[in-house]
């Protein structure tokens, strides 16, 4: 499978010109790329390299610190994600990564921290990673136990994260941990962790089922300068969830990359499998299946490119606007990543035997798509972010 198929998802009015050169160009180049993907973090290098050789990074940062455009554009991350989803889970992974590790140094970094690392990450010569989660504290991020003590020019780090992806290959952590306990989410600051500091061990890697580069960090006595804070002092609840929302609109469009190949595995075996003296595409029970499979898809589009047009035309810094945009998020991930789940299971039932075996296409998609529905937000965390806001919305005047 080449590319992304002919689909008019690009001329939709969510997009401009610039949008649509951007998908099409994308998809040209990355049907070209051969990459071993059997060691997933030295594939996880490897795509960082070539992405930021072709300039594709260049989108996770802003012009200033050598970006492609003024600001962080959801939209263009939104077709970046979804076209490096169809092709490549991993390539979609690795691009992802690098706009996540760096999303709180865009938003909040001094303007030394965005010199030091942004144009690093954008020329995919740094790696980036996100430290976030804990063993108890994964969607109740409030909840994390990991302690930084400031004193005077230098901050000590001790506790651990989990489940952090580039864990193990990234060159810095954006970390974030409790500066004042008794606080619940108003005590909790980030800081950013280069990957060699004495007293962060990295070393523990996590296996999943679909294998990419993920690891527990150990922090003991890790100190870091003080001018390592990212953000203000016991803002960085404010910042994780600043940044998540930048990205969840773009998780949903991964989702979508992968049922759209999903879709596009299926087609293609329906119109060649021969079956009872017909084509399988001949039953109408496989047309109503493909019917369903492409209005899940475009369902969760919607929403998707929705979400990404409302942070880049209406904005993310007006309250009212920042909590559309937030609900409108949530409801992208939500959708968009439950949808591609159906959309591949149908896919992999239209494939019979052929669609378990080991190696094929859309078994490795099966398992690519699951984690999708947990990370930056379970299905169940959006479902509460929706409803608090629904809530906040029609609740009466007083
Ligand atoms: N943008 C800016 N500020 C936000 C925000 C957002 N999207 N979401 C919440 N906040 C603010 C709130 O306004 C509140 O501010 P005040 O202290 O000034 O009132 C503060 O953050 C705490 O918000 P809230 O009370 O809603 O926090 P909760 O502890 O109830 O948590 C959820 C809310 C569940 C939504 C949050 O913990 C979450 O998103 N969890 C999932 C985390 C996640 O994605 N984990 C995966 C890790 S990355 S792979």
């Amino acid at each position: 499978m080449s590319a992304v198929p002919a689909t008019n998802h690009l001329d939709l009015p969510f997009f401009n010109a610039g949008h649509q050169t951007l998908g099409r160009e994308l998809a040209d180049w990355v049907a070209q790329q051969q990459v071993d993907e059997r060691d997933d973090r030295a594939a996880c290098r490897e795509w960082v390299r070539l992405l930021g050789v072709a300039g594709w990074l260049r989108y996770c940062v802003p012009a200033e610190f050598g970006g492609a455009l003024p600001q962080l554009d959801s939209r263009a991350l939104v077709i970046l994600r979804e076209t490096l989803a169809f092709h490549s889970p991993l390539a979609d992974f690795a691009f992802a990564m690098q706009g996540l590790g760096s999303g709180a140094i865009t938003l909040a970094g001094t303007p030394a921290q965005k010199q030091r690392y942004l144009g690093a990450v954008a020329q995919g010569k740094m790696l980036a990673a996100f430290a976030l989660s804990e063993t108890d504290a994964g969607s109740d991020a409030g909840a994390m136990a990991t302690r930084a003590i400031c004193s005077g020019a230098e901050v000590t780090i001790d506790g651990s994260k989990t489940w952090i992806s580039n864990g193990g290959i990234a060159d810095y952590y954006c970390v974030f941990a409790k500066t004042d306990p008794q606080a619940g989410t108003r005590g909790i600051t980030a800081y950013i962790v280069d990957a060699d500091t004495p007293g962060l061990d990295d070393s523990e890697h996590i296996e999943v089922m679909a294998p990419h580069p993920l690891a527990t960090l150990k922090f003991a006595q890790c100190t870091i300068p003080a001018s390592a804070q990212l953000g203000e002092l016991n803002g960085g609840f404010k910042l994780a969830m600043r940044t998540l929302d930048i990205f969840r609109a773009s998780v949903a469009a991964a989702a979508l990359g992968m049922a759209r190949r999903a879709l596009a595995e299926a087609l293609s075996y329906a119109q060649a499998r021969p079956m009872f003296g017909q084509r399988l595409a001949d039953f109408q029970l496989t047309q109503a299946r493909l019917g369903e499979m492409a209005a899940l898809i475009d369902a969760g589009a919607m929403l998707t490119y929705r979400a990404a047009w409302l942070r880049d035309c209406v904005g993310a810094d007006v309250p009212a606007a920042a909590q559309a945009y937030t609900a409108a998020a949530a409801m992208a991930k939500m959708c968009a990543t439950e949808n591609a789940q159906r959309v591949i299971d149908m896919a992999l039932q239209m494939h019979g035997g052929m669609g378990v075996k080991v190696g094929s296409k859309i078994e490795s998609l099966y398992r690519d798509i699951r984690a999708l529905r947990i990370y930056e937000g379970a299905t169940e965390v959006q479902q509460l972010i929706i409803g608090k806001s629904v809530l906040k919305s029609f609740s009466p005047k007083a």
